[in-house]
């Protein structure tokens, strides 16, 4: 916890032990956690990608300890971005500090196949070593995928998957691996949504990912009774983007080096969803 809270308070590039213990520590908490979380009614901040961006997750992490806000992280926290392990880590102490009102969760970028590939595992060898990249993927196993509001507001990555029909069809999933070897799993992660009336398309993403159009996204919204959709996961310049008539809101909380405006979710008491610029 002392270097949660040193952290926190500003402190960087931790060492390779300091790193272990936090992760350690995180991966206990982590690990017991259901793959759906179940989070308060309103209230509630949803933070979209941060790919290495320390100056977003710092002003985020002080805007929802200055509140009384619970916050659901919707993943992308490594890759591409200029301080992928700190802001990582940011995000851990956070977690670590006020557990209760931090949710965080699985994107796509925190598996093996994608952090390999896009930045982190550079990053993590060029200024630690592979063994502590090792460390990294075995904490992104323990990541939880969904999280589920009391008011039916739900959250993931990506979006809706095929052949997923109740919130049992999620729970049931085993979701620890260093990739997302289940298919529906991967989805999740990994889809967008089309505002056109069809159930699921390719995608440009390629073979891994669907779009999922208005049909797939009603059917799933009727049979889990929710609604509303929060998901991260695509880039608009303006940071927040709705669709199916704003039932769905896709946000991204990074700025991309000055090309996007980062925005957040809030959720008041009364249910009301506002944009708010980082
Ligand atoms: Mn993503």
């Amino acid at each position: 916890m002392k270097i949660a809270n040193n952290i926190l308070n500003g402190k960087t590039k931790l060492n390779h032990e300091e790193i272990v213990q936090i992760l350690g520590e995180a991966k206990d908490q982590l690990r017991m956690l259901p793959n759906v979380i179940t989070t308060p009614k309103a209230k509630l901040f949803y933070i979209g990608g941060l790919h290495g961006d320390l100056k977003c997750a710092r002003k985020i992490a002080n805007k929802i300890m200055h509140s009384d806000y619970h916050a659901v992280f919707l993943g992308d926290y490594v890759d591409r971005g200029p301080a992928q392990v700190d802001t990582l880590l940011h995000l851990v102490a956070l977690k670590l500090q006020i557990p209760e009102r931090v949710t965080l969760l699985r994107g796509n970028h925190e598996s093996q196949e994608v952090s390999g590939r896009y930045g982190f595992h550079s990053e993590v060898k060029q200024n630690y070593s592979e063994e502590l990249y090792l460390e990294f993927l075995d904490f992104f196993k323990v990541i939880p995928i969904a999280a589920l509001s009391r008011s039916g507001i739900f959250a993931c990555h990506g979006g809706v998957p095929e052949d997923v029909y109740s919130l049992n069809d999620l729970s049931s999933i085993n979701r620890f691996d260093v990739n997302f070897p289940d298919d529906r799993l991967s989805q999740l992660v990994w889809n967008d949504p089309k505002e056109m009336n069809f159930e699921f398309t390719f995608s440009i993403r390629g073979a891994i990912a669907r779009f999922f159009g208005l049909v797939a996204f009603q059917k799933f919204m009727g049979n889990l009774n929710l609604r509303l959709f929060i998901r991260a996961h695509e880039a608009f310049p303006e940071g927040i983007r709705t669709f199916f008539d704003g039932r769905l809101i896709s946000i991204f909380s990074t700025s991309y080096g000055g090309r996007i405006t980062p925005m957040i979710a809030r959720i008041d008491s009364d249910l009301t969803v506002h944009a708010v610029e980082i």
